[in-house]
C-alpha cells in the first residue's frame, strides 16, 4: 500500500485523520482534496523554524517586562504559561495589554506571513497574489474560566466577508491538548452560507457589549457538538480552513493557555474584493454583511 493510499484508509474511519497530511505527504493535489471535500486541511510538522519560538521569545519578555514594572521579581527562565498566570493573577488587566501589544511585533507579523503558510494558502486558493488584512489576523490567549472570550458556532465569513473563499489559518503556539479546549470543527458543513442572527456579545459581568457575534439561526448548536471533530495541534502544526466552514472554540480547562495565531488570506484579485476596492467587514455591526446578504440575517420574528 502507498503512503497516500495508507492516509486515506486511515481518514475512512477517523474524521480527523480525514483532514490531516504530515508536512512530508504534502502535494498541491492533496491539499487541494482535503479543502474542498472536508473544508479544511491540517499540516502536521509545517512550520520547523525558528518563527514560533521567537514569537514565544517575544511574549515571554513582554510579560517578565510587565511583572517587573509592577515590582515583582519573575523568574525570567520560567514557562510562559507560568509568568502569563503571575501576571493574570496580579492584574487581569495588564495581561490584555499583553495580548493586544503581542500583535504589534514583527515576531507576529513574521508568523502569520510565515512564507510556508503562503505557499499553502496560494495553493489552495490557485491564487499568486494573497490578500491579509492586518485586523484580521488575530492572536489569542485563551485561559481557563474566562468562557466570555469564547466563539460560539459559526462561520467566519460574515465577520471578514474577504474573498471567496478566504483561509483561516489556525497555528498554536504551545501544544494543544484536549483538555485546552481545542477548536471544534464540522468537516464537510462548508457547502453553504447560514442565515444568522446578530446578537451583542456577552462581557466578563454577563452584561451585553455594543458589539454585536453572528450566531446560527437555523442550526441546533447541540447537534453540532455531538458531530465535532476537535483539533488538537503540536506547535507547528497549522490547520487552514474554509470560511464557509462551521467551528466554534473549545473550553480551555487546564492551568495552560491556548496560545494561536489566526490570520486570513484570500486571492488579492478576487473579482468581489476588487469590484469593492478591498472593502471588508470593519462594522461592529456587521453593516457591509446586511448589506450585501439581507436574506442572510434573520429578523426578530424569525
Ligand atoms: O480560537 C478560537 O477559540 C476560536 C477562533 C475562531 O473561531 C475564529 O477566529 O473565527
Amino acid at each position: 500500500m502507498t503512503r497516500h493510499a495508507m492516509l486515506d484508509a486511515a481518514a475512512a474511519d477517523d474524521p480527523l485523520a480525514a483532514l490531516e497530511l504530515p508536512v512530508e505527504a504534502m502535494s498541491a493535489e492533496a491539499l487541494r482534496g482535503r479543502f474542498e471535500t472536508e473544508g479544511a486541511v491540517i499540516v502536521r510538522g509545517l512550520l520547523q523554524d525558528a518563527r514560533i519560538a521567537d514569537l514565544r521569545a517575544a511574549l515571554q519578555a513582554m510579560i517578565v517586562a510587565q511583572l517587573r514594572h509592577a515590582g515583582l521579581f519573575p523568574d525570567p527562565a520560567a514557562d510562559l504559561d507560568s509568568l502569563f498566570n503571575a501576571l493574570c493573577t496580579h492584574d487581569r488587566a495588564l495581561g490584555a495589554a499583553v495580548y493586544e501589544a503581542a500583535r504589534q511585533t514583527p515576531a507576529f507579523y513574521a508568523l502569520a506571513t510565515h512564507p510556508w503558510i503562503q505557499d499553502v494558502v496560494r495553493t489552495l486558493l490557485d491564487a499568486d497574489l494573497l490578500h491579509v488584512p492586518y485586523d484580521k489576523a488575530m492572536f489569542r490567549i485563551d485561559r481557563a474560566h474566562e468562557p466570555w472570550h469564547e466563539f460560539q458556532w459559526h462561520q467566519d465569513y460574515p465577520y471578514n466577508l474577504m474573498g471567496e473563499p478566504t483561509v483561516t489559518v489556525w497555528a498554536p503556539l504551545t501544544p494543544v491538548t484536549g483538555a485546552m479546549g481545542p477548536l471544534h470543527i464540522v468537516p464537510r458543513s462548508h457547502d453553504r452560507l447560514q442565515r444568522v442572527r446578530l446578537v451583542p456579545k456577552t462581557g466578563p459581568d454577563g452584561l451585553p457589549r455594543s458589539t454585536l457575534t453572528a450566531t446560527l439561526a437555523d442550526l441546533d448548536e447541540a447537534a453540532l457538538d455531538a458531530t465535532a471533530v476537535k483539533v488538537c495541534l503540536e506547535p507547528g502544526d497549522v490547520l487552514f480552513f474554509h470560511h464557509l466552514l462551521l467551528h466554534r472554540s473549545g473550553r480551555n480547562a487546564s492551568p495552560r493557555a491556548r496560545w494561536s495565531l489566526v490570520p486570513r488570506y484570500a486571492a488579492l484579485l478576487d473579482p468581489g474584493l476588487v469590484s469593492r476596492g478591498w472593502a471588508i467587514e470593519r462594522s461592529p455591526d456587521f453593516a457591509l454583511f446586511r448589506e450585501m446578504h439581507p436574506d442572510a440575517v434573520a429578523g426578530a420574528e424569525d
